[in-house]
This record gives C-alpha cells, structure tokens and sequence, in this order.
C-alpha cells in the first residue's frame, strides 16, 4: 500500500494530523510495525560537495549567494576527498551517502562528470548513493542512474500555495518536473519538506497532498525542522515545538506506509525523548554526522548512545531495492578518448616537428670504405 487510500483528501489528512497525539502516534506506530522493521533506523551521510554561492532566492537556504550568512562559495570537490568521507561515514555506521549541490540546476560540464565519477565509486563501496543537486533533465537523470545512483532527493518543501512565499526563482512545477525526470529514469525519488518556515498545518497538509496526487509517491519522505540561519530571510522564525515534528512525521507514516520518512535537519534541537517518540511514530532514518550541509548535526557518538538507549539497530544498505550496477558513462568515455587522440596527435606533430628541425645527416660517398675513412677524420 503505498498510499493509504484512509486519508486521501486534504481534509481526512487534516483531521489525522489534528487527531489527539497519543492516538496519532499509535495509529503510526501500528502502521510502522506493518510495513517496516520498526528497531532499524537508516544513518546516512550528507557531504556538501558544492557549497554556497547558489543563484537562488529559497528563504531557509544559508548558500543563497545573495543572503549574508557566512557561508563563502567554494568550488566542487575533487573525487578523492568524496571517497575519504565515504569511507569515514561508512565506518561510523551510515548506510546511505547523500551529496549535495548548491546548484539551481545541473549543466553539463565538467563538474557534472566529476559528479558521475562519485556515484560510480561511491556505488562500488556499497553504500546507497544519493544525489541533490538541484533540477536535473531526463537525460541528466538517465546519466546518473546509469552511474549507479540509488535515489535523488529533491524536495517540494511546502504547498504550492505557499511556496511562492518561501521561492521566487524558480516554480513548484520545475520541482515536480525534475521529479518526473528522476522516476522516469527508474531512480528511486526522495522528496519532502521544511516545517517551521512561517506555513499553516494547512500547508503542511498540502505538501502531503502533492505527493498523495502522484502516480508513484516518493520511496523516501524527509521531514526537516528548519534551521534558523542568520542573515536568511527566515533568520527570525521561532523554533517548531516538539509536538509539530511528532505530528509531521506520523501523519506521514500513516499517509504513505511504505515511505521511509526521514527525520532530517533540525535534530540539535530535539531532545531524545522527542526524536524517540519521532522513531515510534514511523521515523525510519536520520542523518548522521557532526554536520548537515553547512548547519550543525549531533556527533556520531551523541546519535550512537541514543541508538543504544531506544534500542534502534542502523539499517543495511538495499534492504528495500536492489543495488543498481555502475556502468561506464559513454559522455565521459568519449571525452577521454578523444583526449588521447588529441594527446597521440599532438606526440606525432611533436615528432615531425624534431625530425623536420634534425635533418638526418646525409653523406655523399663514392664507396662505403672511403666514407668510413672520411668519417674517422
Ligand atoms: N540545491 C539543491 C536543491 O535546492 O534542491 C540541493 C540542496 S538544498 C540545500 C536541499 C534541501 O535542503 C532543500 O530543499 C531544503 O529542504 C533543505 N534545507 C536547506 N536549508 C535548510 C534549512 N535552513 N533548514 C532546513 N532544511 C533546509
Ligand atoms: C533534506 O531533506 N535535508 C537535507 C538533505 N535533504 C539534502 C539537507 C538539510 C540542509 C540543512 C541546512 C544546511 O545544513 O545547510
Ligand atoms: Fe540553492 Fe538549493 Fe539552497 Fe535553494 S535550497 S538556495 S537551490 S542550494
């Protein structure tokens, strides 16, 4: 059942989200025990491959080039450094690697390939490959899927509604296409979205019920609380109560049961108790790690007692999908051999050019005796 045809309108998902709490959390945690093993919690990892300078204007978002939140714009990072914290989290226990793009959208250069490049070794270790880079296009999907990506998050954050009030550079629709795109590729979709921006419950509802609208709902749902960062236009918003976040992810739960619902950013500010109450209410996965993207995260040995305390187990990679294969990506392929046509050229211009500058030495003779005699002069 991927969606719960129970609470298939706005207003019967309402009406669950406002039902009396502890109730709430029984009906999810019923329904968590029905579709998932409910003492496995995902770890996974985020890496900022690309941080800051981004062109645009999303409210929460400390990498907006044109907020002043400290965050400096750096350049791609090389493959090698990727690998090394792939391993890092890997050895701490994280299932899934998630890297992250302050991109608008992908364009495809050089750093696109260099992106391609992590996927396939990142697949190669065994780690779920996950991918945000901003809007992608059907050929860009099937690119990465054909690298060997698991899942591409992408998220709708609000309503459609409210969404113009939190985004103006870019519309709800380009996010549901770029959606499109990753499905049609065969790329597992992780999408969901901020509470705490400003939003009514309605909306919160609302973005539930874009993903209810699709054929196919996300196989992932993150939750995030926002993070209130500096110098963003939401700077001032107040910090959700723990009740919200408890909410959120158990209507979730409910809505769509085979989801795993992420318990994403905004996890320094909840206590155990309430992430604990989050897990029982059908929280299937966090992010581990000292740090989100460019915001704090609890240590790995902070969420490593918790994880001993309520007796969650982290989850193993593709227990819920296959691991895809990581072929040779023919853009890049081509590239390099014309590289080493160019390269071969080049050595043979190189060449004819010193035979051109020597000109072997040419001896007139009238015998050989008389040359080798001339010669030895
Ligand atoms: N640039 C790409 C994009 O927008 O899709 C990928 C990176 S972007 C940082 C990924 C997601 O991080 C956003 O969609 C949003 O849900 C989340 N995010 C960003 N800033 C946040 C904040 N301050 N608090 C909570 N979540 C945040
Ligand atoms: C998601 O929904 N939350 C993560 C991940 N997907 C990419 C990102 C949270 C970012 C929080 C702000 C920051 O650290 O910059
Ligand atoms: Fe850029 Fe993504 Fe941040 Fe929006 S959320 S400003 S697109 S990095």
């Amino acid at each position: 059942m991927k969606v719960n045809p129970q609470y298939n309108s706005k207003e019967k998902l309402l009406a669950l989200y406002n039902k009396p709490l502890l109730e709430l959390v029984y009906e999810a945690a019923t329904i968590h025990r029905e579709y998932h093993n409910p003492r496995e919690v995902q770890m996974s990892s985020l890496i900022s491959i690309k941080t800051g300078g981004c062109s645009e204007d999303c409210g929460y978002c400390p990498q907006a080039a044109r907020y002043n939140t400290g965050v400096d714009a750096e350049r791609l990072m090389d493959v090698g450094m990727v690998i090394e914290r792939a391993r890092n989290a890997k050895k701490n226990g994280s299932s899934r690697l998630c890297m992250g793009a302050a991109w608008r959208e992908v364009k495809d250069n050089r750093d696109f390939d260099n992106v391609i490049e992590m996927v396939q070794q990142v697949n190669s270790m065994g780690m779920e490959v996950c991918c945000t880079l901003g809007m992608l296009s059907d050929d860009q999907a099937k690119r990465l899927k054909n690298a060997g990506l698991y899942a591409y998050n992408h998220n709708l954050d609000s309503s459609e509604e409210y969404y113009t009030d939190v985004i103006s550079t870019r519309e709800y629709n380009d996010r549901l296409n770029t959606i499109e795109n990753v499905r049609d590729a065969g790329i597992s979709v992780c999408s969901g979205g901020i509470i705490g921006m400003g939003e009514k419950i309605e909306d919160r509802i609302g973005l539930l019920m874009s993903y209810m609208k699709m054929d196919n709902p996300p196989e992932s749902i993150p939750i995030n609380a926002l993070v209130a960062v500096e110098g963003t236009p939401l700077e001032d918003q107040k910090e959700i109560e723990s009740w919200e976040i408890i909410r959120m992810v158990a209507t979730t739960r409910i809505a769509f049961p085979e989801s795993v619902v992420r318990l994403s950013a905004g996890r320094t500010s909840l206590s155990m108790e309430t992430q604990g109450m989050c897990f029982m209410a059908g929280a299937g996965s966090i992010f581990a790690g000292d740090k989100l993207l460019t915001t704090p995260n609890p240590e790995f040995n902070e969420d490593s007692e918790m994880f001993n305390i309520l007796g969650l187990i982290p989850k193993k990679p593709f227990q819920d999908g296959c691991q895809p294969e990581s072929n040779k990506d023919l853009i890049i392929e081509n590239k390099k051999a014309l590289a080493e046509k160019r390269k071969k050229e080049l050595e043979t211009a190189r060449e004819n050019t010193i035979k051109l500058k020597f000109k072997p030495r040419v001896i007139k003779t009238v015998d050989s005796s008389l040359n080798e005699k001339q010669l030895s002069k």
